[in-house]
């Protein structure tokens, strides 16, 4: 029975293949044309300049400055190959029998020494590190603290300071939208990242150690804030959103929106925040630790065909910051970052995109001790010492992109200018003492001009090379006659000035050795000058060790020698990722005691950091997925005998997540082992107890329009601090939130 069916088929058949045979002979010779576009797979953008070359005829062309193509083929089966440097090989098969069109998407490939942390807007490329910022949480710092490698500084329930595997400050670059910004504050209140509002951060670039230098010589890494840009295909969209926090009685409204028309587009935003004292674990009360905040952002882009011209700016202003571990408070901060850019896409062969940005930015300081109790202080009691600081910052950056068949080659050029002046009062309790005066730094002027050129090629199909190399010359000046007169007691004269001219070098292999599998070995000779307060600071009160910071013109600049393997493996389900690395440091810069209370930069012998950091993600299915991730580092000074100061302890973070069409719940869990290896010459460092922290975050999607978000922080209210907390201040207690969100 079943035999006469398929019989009854084939019969039916017959006539049919015929036809086709018969159809094919006809037209054996004939041509069809193929006309396809190839695009990012990220931005769905057209690349241009991709070679295509059919396999079995040795055809071949390349794709136009839109990433479009034409191909006239024989009649069959062809295997088309599409190559491009920075992208994965694509291989796909056609049957021509008639002339088609063809979308071919490729995946960027690159040897990256950043990790791209994608906070919206991109599809995930990098479940690991995009994992947590899927979720909106409440403030950068959140997301930051989070990342793998990351550790923040704490000084008050405000702007903490970012670590990058445990170095921080002058051995690290922090930039927003590849911009220089120099804190004002002699404390180090203000930290760049402060400037960036959740709401504005659309990814971070985050390159650990001294590899990438396309944006400056550093032995610590890079952070580099991306904020959003305006969207040229939303006519109209706006969203607001308001939230409050139980453990400090924040409140805080923010709104953001996005125009364009034709060839222009605009997006405006706005964050005003306040927040009174903050509480510990177990219900600890830190007084004088609340704030006032308020940040606005304008972005105006315009497009041609193939430029782009976007003009930012940020506006930041912060008032009355409580700063429990510090002697002084922040009477006001206030931020004016702008910067033009203009981008060129494709301008000839070759040359995939020219940048040029040019940007300015004044960043303004006022700290005091007037709420403080100053009879009862051991460190120059009974007086006040109001401090101002400011910076100013100009510079121009510009970068070609070369690309060739199987390479690349970026050139940077990098010049920046910035001044740096910072005063203090001291203002006696007895009416009977005049003031004294006192120039921390004595308008630093620096100018700085480097260039930089990262060159990466396509050794075989599946070995990438990447090598980068990159000059600065730097001159330092003193432009203050009373500050300078303070140096001069402690330097000779003519050796105040300065001049630094550094080089550094990188390489990196990269071999994927299957689909699933990458295998990347990195080695550096990397150099980062002292800052301008390790020039030239003068009377910089450091409260972790209760010394007196003067600075050293003299410094020779740290050198760095460092290596790092790093495995991956990633699939549909699971992504892996593990390193170890390995920085040594010369010339280590540190303070030395003069006699008490001061001490005086010095570079001191060397320094080494060796340590590891590994993430899983799995995904189980697609509404849960869960993620675990540790890391450790052991570091020394070897001419203390003691490590780096502030640096954390093992880590180990888990979190599972679950997300349905209209809610996700997150359950996040971080241990902490004790800190035991302690700074006490060059921090004062004192045992750091372990702890675990749990939080529970959740959003409901109540309408379309409208978002609820709630969770609960240190669920238990454990009472602890982070070792790179300063003066031991304890993180944050039980927190309750919640936030709503309305969009168009
Ligand atoms: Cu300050």
């Amino acid at each position: 029975m079943r035999r006469n069916i398929i019989e009854a088929d084939m019969k039916l058949l017959q006539p049919i293949i015929l036809i086709i045979m018969l159809n094919a002979a006809l037209q054996a010779q004939q041509r069809f044309t193929l006309s396809g576009k190839i695009i990012d797979a990220d931005t769905r953008e057209g690349i241009p300049y991709v070679n295509i070359l059919v396999e079995d005829t040795y055809e071949g062309t390349a794709s136009d400055s839109a990433g479009g193509f034409i191909l006239n083929l024989l009649q069959g089966r062809h295997t088309l190959k599409c190559m491009s440097m920075g992208y994965e090989m694509a291989r796909l098969t056609l049957d021509m029998r008639e002339s088609k069109t063809a979308v071919v998407m490729l995946k960027p490939h690159a040897i990256e020494f950043s990790e791209e942390i994608i906070i919206y807007g991109q599809p995930l490329q990098r479940a690991e590190e995009t994992y947590y910022l899927e979720n909106k949480l409440n403030t950068t710092d959140d997301v930051l603290e989070k990342i793998n490698g990351l550790s923040m500084i704490r000084r008050a329930n405000f702007a903490l300071e970012p670590s990058i595997r445990g170095l921080s400050a002058g051995q690290i670059n922090v930039l927003v939208d590849d911009m220089k910004i120099f804190g004002a504050c002699i404390d180090k209140m203000d930290p760049v990242t402060s400037y960036v509002e959740i709401d504005n951060l659309q990814k971070l670039d985050l390159a650990k150690g001294g590899f990438d230098m396309t944006y400056g010589q550093t032995i610590g890494g890079t952070l580099n804030l991306k904020t959003g840009r305006p969207e040229f295909n939303k006519p109209f969209s706006a969203g607001i959103e308001s939230g409050y926090e139980s453990v400090s009685d924040l409140r805080f409204l923010r709104g953001h929106s996005n125009w364009s028309k034709g060839q222009w587009a605009a997006r405006g935003s706005f964050s005003v925040k306040s927040a009174g004292d903050y509480y510990a674990g177990h219900r600890q009360r830190w007084s004088n630790s609340g704030f006032d905040k308020t940040n606005y952002k304008i972005d105006v882009s315009k497009k041609w065909a193939t430029q782009t011209l976007t003009m930012s700016y940020i506006g930041d202003v912060a008032e009355d910051i409580g700063y429990p571990a510090l002697l002084m408070d922040t009477r006001r901060a206030e931020a004016n970052i702008a910067g033009i850019e203009h981008a060129w896409n494709n301008p000839r062969a070759n040359i995939r995109s020219v940048k040029t940005k040019i940007y300015y930015n004044t960043i303004d300081h006022r700290m005091d001790d007037y709420d403080r109790d100053v009879t009862a202080r051991t460190f120059m009691p009974n007086m006040y010492m109001p401090m101002t600081g400011t910076t100013r910052t100009m510079g121009v950056l510009s970068e070609i992109n070369f690309t060739g068949e199987s390479q690349t080659l970026k050139i940077i050029g990098d010049v920046y200018a910035m001044k740096a002046f910072a005063d203090m009062t001291m203002e006696s309790l007895d009416p009977a003492a005049s003031p004294m005066y006192v120039v921390n730094l004595a308008d630093v002027r620096v100018q700085n001009y480097a260039i930089a050129l990262d060159y990466h090629r396509r050794l075989k199909t599946d070995l990438f090379w990447r090598s980068s190399v990159r000059a600065d010359f730097s001159r330092r000046t003193l432009h203050d006659r009373f500050g300078r007169r303070e140096l001069e007691g402690y330097w000779n004269r003519s050796g105040l000035n300065r001049s630094y001219f550094i080089a550094s070098a990188s390489t990196a292999f990269d071999y994927q050795f299957s689909v699933q599998h990458r295998l990347r070995w990195s080695l550096a000779r990397s150099i980062r000058l002292p800052s301008h307060q390790e020039n030239y600071g003068f009377y910089f009160y450091n409260v972790s060790d209760g010394f007196v910071y003067t600075g050293n013109p003299e410094l020779k600049p740290e050198i760095s020698y460092q290596t790092e393997v790093t495995f991956e493996s990633t699939n549909d389900r699971y992504a892996l990722k593990a390193n170890v690395f390995y920085n040594r440091i010369h010339n280590y810069i540190g303070g030395r005691i003069e006699e008490a209370p001061f001490k005086t930069y010095y570079n001191l012998s060397s320094a080494y950091i060796v340590g590891s950091e590994a993430s899983v993600y799995w995904g189980f299915t697609p509404s849960f997925g869960l993620m675990t991730s540790a890391n450790y580092k052991y570091s020394q000074i070897d001419a203390l005998d003691e490590p780096i100061p502030y640096m954390p302890p093992l880590e180990v973070i888990a979190s599972a997540r679950w997300t349905k069409k209209n809610y996700w719940l997150e359950l996040y869990g971080k241990i902490a082992a004790p800190q035991k290896r302690l700074a006490k010459i060059s921090a004062a460092e004192t045992v750091t107890d372990g702890f675990t922290i749990v939080n529970f975050r959740s959003g409901v999607k109540v309408r379309s329009f409208m978002e609820l978000q709630c969770g609960v922080e240190n669920i238990f209210d454990t009472l602890y601090h982070e070792h790179s907390s300063i003066n031991r201040l304890p993180g944050r207690g039980r927190n309750i939130y919640v936030t709503l969100a309305l969009k168009y």
